[in-house]
C-alpha cells in the first residue's frame, strides 16, 4: 500500500521562531520515516503583509535551508516553495466560490492580523485560509501536523472539502489535524499569555530564534518571566512562564513535564533558566552548524528547490484536473 500524504507550510516572514520548531517542525521530522511527505515555504500567504523585495527571497531561501537544517531530508520529503507550483493559486480561486464570506469573517486570526494591519486590511489576509486549504487539498493530504492557532483555519479546509464533495461526488481528500500534546502553543518569553510569533518586533526578548548566537538565547532565557513562587510546577492557569520553559525544557530534551519537575525541585529559577537555556543551545547548534553550510552554496540549494518543485508539481497537477472536471469546466 503507499503511504499517506502529509502536508504542512511555514511563512517566511521572519526567522522561524522556537514556536515554530516545537509546535510544527518537530512533528514534520517524526512523519517523515512513515508517511509521504510535503513540506512547503508558503511565500504566497507571505505577502498578506508588505515585504521588501530586496530582502524576500532570502528570506525564502533560508526558511528552505532551515527545514533541511533542522532534519527533513530532500530526498525523503518534497520540500519546496508554494509560488514554484502555480496550481496552489489556481486551486484557491475554485474554493473560493466554495467558502462564505461569514466563516471567513470568523476567522480569529483574521481579526487580530486586521488590528495589527490596520493601514493594509487587504482581501488576501481575508481569503489567506482559502490559499491555505488549497494547499492541502492539492495533494490529497491526509494529516497536516500544524500549531494550535492553525486549528481554525484547518477545520474551515475540512469544511470546503466536505462541501465540495458533497456536490461533485469525493473528489478531494478530507484531511486529519495533528497537534502536538505538548508544545502546541509556545508562549512569548516576556509575556507568557500570548503565543511566541517569528515576527516579533515590539519586544525580540519574546521570541527565540532559529539562528539566534548562544550568548542571545542565554540573555533571553535569563530575562524570561516566571513568577514570584520560587516553584518548578506546571500550571498553566496560575504558573504560565514556569509552564511555557517546562514545555520548552519537555519537549527538547524528550523527558516528561513530570520528571522535568521532579528534577528542578528544590532548585531556583536562575538555575532551571539556565538548564532550558541549554537545552535550547544545544537543540540549536547543530541546526545552525548545518544551516551555514547548506547557504554557503545557494546554487546548490536553488537545485533543491528546483526538485521539490517539480515533484509537488506532478501531483499538484493531477489533483487540479480532477477538481476542473468535477465542477464541469471544458
Ligand atoms: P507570523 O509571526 O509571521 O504570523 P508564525 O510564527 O505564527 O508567523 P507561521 O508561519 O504562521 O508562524 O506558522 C508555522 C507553523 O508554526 C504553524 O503550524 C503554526 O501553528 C506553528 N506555530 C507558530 N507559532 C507557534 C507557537 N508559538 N507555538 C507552537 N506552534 C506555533
Ligand atoms: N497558515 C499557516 C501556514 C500554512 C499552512 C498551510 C499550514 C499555509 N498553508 C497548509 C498547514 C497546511 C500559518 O500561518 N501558520
Amino acid at each position: 500500500m503507499s503511504k499517506k500524504i502529509v502536508f504542512s507550510g511555514i511563512q517566511p516572514s521572519g526567522v522561524p521562531a522556537l514556536g515554530n520548531y516545537i509546535g510544527a517542525m518537530l512533528n514534520f521530522k517524526a512523519l517523515q520515516d512513515e508517511y509521504n511527505c510535503l513540506y512547503c515555504v508558503v511565500d504566497l500567504h507571505a505577502i498578506t503583509v508588505r515585504r521588501a523585495p530586496e530582502l524576500f527571497g532570502d528570506h525564502v531561501r533560508r526558511l528552505f535551508a532551515l527545514y533541511i537544517a533542522a532534519g527533513l531530508d530532500p530526498e525523503k520529503n518534497t520540500i519546496f516553495v508554494q509560488s514554484h507550483v502555480p496550481e496552489h493559486s489556481q486551486l484557491a480561486w475554485l474554493l473560493n466560490c466554495y467558502t462564505y464570506v461569514g466563516e471567513l469573517g470568523r476567522m480569529t486570526q483574521f481579526k487580530d492580523k486586521s488590528r495589527k494591519n490596520e493601514d493594509n486590511i487587504n482581501a488576501g489576509l481575508y481569503t489567506y485560509p482559502v490559499l491555505m486549504a488549497a494547499d492541502v487539498l492539492l495533494y490529497g493530504a491526509h494529516l497536516v501536523p500544524i500549531g494550535d492557532d492553525q486549528k481554525q483555519h484547518m477545520e474551515l479546509c475540512r469544511d470546503i472539502a466536505i462541501r465540495f464533495n458533497k456536490i461533485y461526488g469525493d473528489v478531494l481528500v478530507v484531511p486529519e489535524i495533528m497537534i502536538p500534546k505538548i508544545g502546541a502553543r509556545i508562549m512569548k518569553l516576556q509575556d507568557p499569555l500570548h503565543k511566541m510569533d517569528k515576527s516579533e518586533s515590539e519586544n525580540l526578548n519574546n521570541s527565540i530564534f532559529l539562528l539566534d548566537e548562544p550568548d542571545i538565547v542565554m540573555a533571553k532565557m535569563k530575562k524570561a518571566v516566571t513568577d514570584s513562587d520560587a516553584l518548578v510546577k506546571y500550571d498553566t492557569e496560575n504558573k504560565p512562564g514556569v509552564s511555557n520553559l517546562l514545555t520548552i525544557y519537555s519537549r527538547l530534551t524528550k523527558i516528561s513535564i513530570q520528571d522535568a519537575e521532579r528534577e528542578f525541585e528544590g532548585k531556583n529559577y536562575g538555575f532551571f533558566k539556565n538548564a532550558v537555556g541549554e537545552a535550547v543551545v544545544e537543540t540549536l547548534r547543530p541546526i545552525q552548524d548545518e544551516y551555514k553550510r547548506l547557504r554557503a552554496d545557494d546554487a546548490a540549494l536553488d537545485v533543491l528547490m528546483k526538485k521539490g518543485a517539480e515533484k509537488a508539481r506532478a501531483i499538484a497537477a493531477k489533483v487540479m484536473d480532477e477538481t476542473s472536471k468535477a465542477i464541469g469546466f471544458i
